[in-house]
């Protein structure tokens, strides 16, 4: 069920040097502003701007147009921007910024697409292969209300991904494995140099791992081995460890409560580098989703760390 949008890609005049340099600048960014979200960075903020850009998408099935993905760069526009489901990405979109405009060649798609990128290989994740030609579309083609629900179960959780995006069961738990990462805020971070947030987050709170910072399996390993129940407050139903000291969303837990996700919780629990491979194959599929890339050149990026940067 692989629809792809009926618009061509960019003429690609750039080569891998012009995005590496891109990718560079992305993640010297991430570095300067290391203490941002008590002390996170925006590492964390990044990839989620990537998949929220990517997730609107919107298979075929049930439906005579597909729409959504990151193909237009959408998530720039107010219908989207607005959805309450993108509150605190306008902090994510910030930090680019002056990137767009230094690179002013480079599509929103592209750029928000590569920032998820680069985030996860400054972490210390898996390389992710990635292709540009995304071409910017106007608020006719943005979307809104059709991000995931976090309050829900596994049924849903597979509802979307599966069915909607058309991801494997075991694709499905490889991304959200990505939760390692970040964390949930009842007020958007303050931005460096501000004196306020921007405004509200989701609403929920917490960490999921104790290093939010990096890119590891540990998310599959505490949903394994911690104790979740449920936390006593008047914010919205999540979960709590043994000594409250991280968190998991109702649709984080669905995927040991369903025996089929759960399989794959176990096996990424103890093999890393299967959850590695696994999860960089996933990731590049939910920034392809909708584009015909079909005989377009991957792009692997090197991290500032290799090049001694
Ligand atoms: Fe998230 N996610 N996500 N997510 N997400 C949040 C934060 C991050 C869901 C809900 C939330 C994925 C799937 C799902 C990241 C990356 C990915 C937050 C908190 C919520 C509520 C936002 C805030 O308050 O700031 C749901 C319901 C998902 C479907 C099950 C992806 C797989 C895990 C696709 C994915 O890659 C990241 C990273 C963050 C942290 C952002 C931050 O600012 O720290």
């Amino acid at each position: 069920s692989a629809a792809t949008l009926n618009v061509a890609l960019n003429d690609d005049k750039h080569d891998l040097k012009d995005y590496q340099q891109v990718y560079n600048d992305i993640a010297q960014k991430i570095r300067e502003y290391d203490e941002y979200d008590e002390a996170i960075g925006f590492g964390p903020a990044l990839v989620r701007l990537a998949w929220h850009l990517s997730g609107t998408f919107v298979g075929p099935k049930g439906c005579p147009h597909f729409s959504g993905g990151s193909y237009g760069g959408t998530i720039r526009l107010p219908k989207e921007a607005k959805d309450p489901a993108n509150n605190a990405l306008e902090n994510a979109r910030w930090l680019l910024d002056p990137i767009k405009s230094k690179y002013s060649w480079i599509s929103y798609g592209d750029l928000y697409t590569l920032s998820g990128v680069t985030a996860i290989q400054e972490l210390g994740g898996p390389k992710i292969k990635w292709r540009p030609g995304r071409k910017d579309l106007g608020e006719e083609y943005a979307s809104n209300s059709v991000l995931p629900d976090a309050s829900r179960d596994a049924d849903y959780v597979r509802g979307l991904f599966v069915r909607r995006m058309g991801f494997t069961d075991q694709e499905t738990v490889a991304l959200i494995g990505a939760h390692a990462l970040g964390s949930c805020h009842i007020q958007a971070p303050i931005l460096p140099g501000a004196k306020e947030s921007t405004g509200p987050g989701s609403g929920y709170t917490g960490r999921w791992t104790a290093s939010p910072n990096f890119f590891t399996n540990e998310f599959f390993r505490l949903l394994l081995e911690d104790k979740w129940t449920q936390k006593k407050w008047s914010g919205p139903v999540q979960y709590q460890n043994s000594d409250d000291s991280l968190m998991m969303l109702p649709a984080d837990l669905a995927l040991v409560e369903d025996p089929a996700f759960k399989k794959f919780v176990q096996e990424y629990a103890k093999d890393q580098d299967k959850y590695f491979k696994d999860f960089a194959a996933a990731f590049q599929k939910l920034l392809e989703l909708g584009i015909d890339f079909k005989g377009k050149r991957e792009f692997e990026f090197k991290t500032l760390d290799e090049q001694d940067i």
